[in-house]
């Protein structure tokens, strides 16, 4: 019997592009249960062609059911992913509430499936979307030269801070499309009005904030990205620094990597690894104007790089530009990879 799918948050920013990917991808599911809050409850959305009336959040709402995902606020994610792994649900959380539990396994199908076997507590974490956008890159350089240091910058779209990030600067460029705003000392903040989710105007603009205030000034962005690929990669002491960077982009976030190796490392050989390695699509060539822009890879699937060099010195270490739409394989597709790969066990295929 197929499995039974229930996906928490099935209304937001990720649960709409999930439902789109669940109904595109390859069907592992028996029912699919839609669940939200009670204000949604008795919206029909559609998926895999069929309208699904929304429940709304319950234990009940968890009967029957053999995976949960979660694309739900953290504190709702504390609260009901243990209430589905204790109805017998493998529940696969979207928050960041469990990413650093020791028995929680955080799980990126492409570099560390075999952790997702692992689960104590009946509950797996996807990544946040910015270590999302790096860490398939990265686990294939891994694996062949040995990651031993990373310096990132990310580029992060508006959509990372959920629908508000996205009205905010929908409003915003709307304000400042055919002024000449932009040519004085905070002739933006004047015109863009509300703020929404970000600090500064993001509208003709970048802000280096993501995330809330941690100690000694670095943002909870930054320390995702440093504590979860130290995770994920299963190097618990790989030195990372991280800098966060919001910019005008509705999807799709970038990254800068330097990545320093134990081994000698070519953009040859970057190359080759990058082609062979799944879900990754390499678009390198900087003479024809080839390289990946979020603009040209919101909506698809795979982690994109480009840009590589090695640097100029030192002969272990690579630059690379990576981008990755936040919602697909920076959230929902990453959430749907990992419950897959449950299905496949619960069905002893794997
Ligand atoms: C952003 N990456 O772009 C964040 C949003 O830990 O899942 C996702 C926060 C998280 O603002």
């Amino acid at each position: 019997k197929k499995p039974t799918l229930a996906v928490v948050g099935a209304t937001g920013a990720v649960g709409t592009v999930m439902l789109d990917l669940l109904s595109t991808r390859e069907d592992v599911w028996g029912e699919i249960r839609l669940i939200a809050s009670a204000r949604s409850a008795g919206r029909k959305l559609v998926c895999r062609g069929r309208e699904i009336e929304v429940v709304a959040l319950s234990e009940e709402a968890f009967d029957g059911v053999d995976v949960a995902m979660f694309d739900v606020p953290d504190e709702v994610s504390a609260q009901w992913a243990p209430i589905a792994a204790a109805k017998g649900a493998v529940a696969v959380d979207n928050s960041g509430a469990f990413r650093m539990d020791p028995d929680v396994p955080l799980v990126v199908p492409e570099v560390n499936a075999a952790a997702a076997r692992n689960r104590p507590k009946g509950i797996i974490a996807n990544p946040n979307c910015t270590t999302l956008t790096m860490v398939v890159v990265l686990g294939a350089l891994h694996q062949r030269y040995g990651l031993s240091s990373l310096v990132a910058s990310s580029y992060q779209a508006a959509s990372g801070a959920g629908q508000p990030g996205i009205d905010t600067l929908r409003a915003q460029v709307a304000k400042v499309a055919g002024t000449n705003l932009g040519t004085h000392p905070g002739d933006l903040r004047g015109v863009v009005g509300d703020l929404g989710p970000f600090p500064a105007p993001l509208a003709l603009n970048v802000v280096p904030w993501a995330g809330s205030l941690k100690d000694d000034g670095w943002s909870s962005e930054e320390l995702k990205i440093r504590n979860e690929s130290r995770k994920i990669l299963g190097l618990p002491n790989l030195p990372v620094s991280a800098t966060c960077v919001r910019v005008p982009v509705v999807t799709t976030h970038s990254v800068a990597v330097h990545a320093t190796f134990e081994n000698e490392v070519t953009v040859a050989g970057a190359h080759e690894i990058l082609r062979a390695a799944p879900g990754v699509v390499v678009l390198d060539d900087p003479a024809a104007g080839e390289f990946p822009t979020p603009a040209d890879v919101v909506g698809t699937d795979p982690t994109w790089v480009g840009r590589i060099r090695r640097s100029m010195d030192d002969p272990r270490s690579l630059e690379l530009f990576v981008c990755g739409d936040n919602l697909r394989k920076g959230a929902a597709l990453n959430t749907a990879q990992i419950a897959e790969v449950v299905a496949a066990e619960l069905t002893g295929k794997i």
